[in-house]
C-alpha cells in the first residue's frame, strides 16, 4: 500500500512542471489533484490517517475490508493533511463523508457500502488483478 505524500506535498511536488508557479504558489488545485490521482491509480482510498495508522474508525474499517479482499496495491490520501482536499473530495463525489473509495476512476462508496459489497461478494469482483 502506498500512502501518498500528504495531499499538499503531492499537489506541489508530484504534478511535474505545472505544479508550481515560478514564485512557488501551488497551481494544481484540489479538484485537479483528485482527478489526477483517481485516474492515475487503480485503487485510491481517501481516508483519515494512513493505512498503517488510521485516525478514524470508519477509515480503519475501510482498510480492513480492502485487506480482507486481498488488496495490496493501493494509494491512500490522508485528508487530514489538507482541508481543501477534505472538502473537494466531498464535492467531487457528491458524498458527504470520509472514507471514500475509488476504483478505476469511479467512486465506489464509504465504509458501510464497502462492507455491504464485501458481504455480497461484489467488492471482490471490482478489484483489478494487479492490485491483489
Ligand atoms: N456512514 C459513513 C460513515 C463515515 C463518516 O461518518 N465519516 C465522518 C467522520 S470520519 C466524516 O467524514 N465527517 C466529515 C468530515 O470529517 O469531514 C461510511 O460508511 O463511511
Amino acid at each position: 500500500m502506498i500512502d501518498y505524500p500528504g495531499p499538499i506535498a503531492s499537489r506541489r511536488d508530484r504534478g511535474g512542471p505545472l505544479s508550481q508557479s515560478p514564485k512557488g504558489h501551488k497551481i494544481m488545485d484540489a479538484k485537479e489533484f483528485i482527478a489526477k490521482t483517481v485516474t492515475d491509480n487503480p485503487i485510491v482510498l481517501f481516508m483519515k490517517g494512513t493505512a498503517q495508522f488510521p485516525q478514524c474508525g470508519f477509515s480503519g474499517r475501510a482498510i480492513q475490508i480492502l485487506k480482507a479482499v486481498g488488496v495490496k496495491n493501493m494509494v491512500t490520501i490522508n485528508v487530514l493533511e489538507d482541508d481543501e482536499v477534505r472538502q473537494a473530495i466531498k464535492d467531487y463525489s457528491n458524498w458527504p463523508t470520509i472514507p471514500q473509495l475509488y476504483i478505476g476512476g469511479e467512486f465506489v462508496g464509504g465504509s458501510d457500502i464497502l462492507y455491504e459489497m464485501y458481504q455480497s461478494g461484489e467488492l471482490q469482483k471490482l478489484i483489478p488483478s494487479d492490485a491483489a
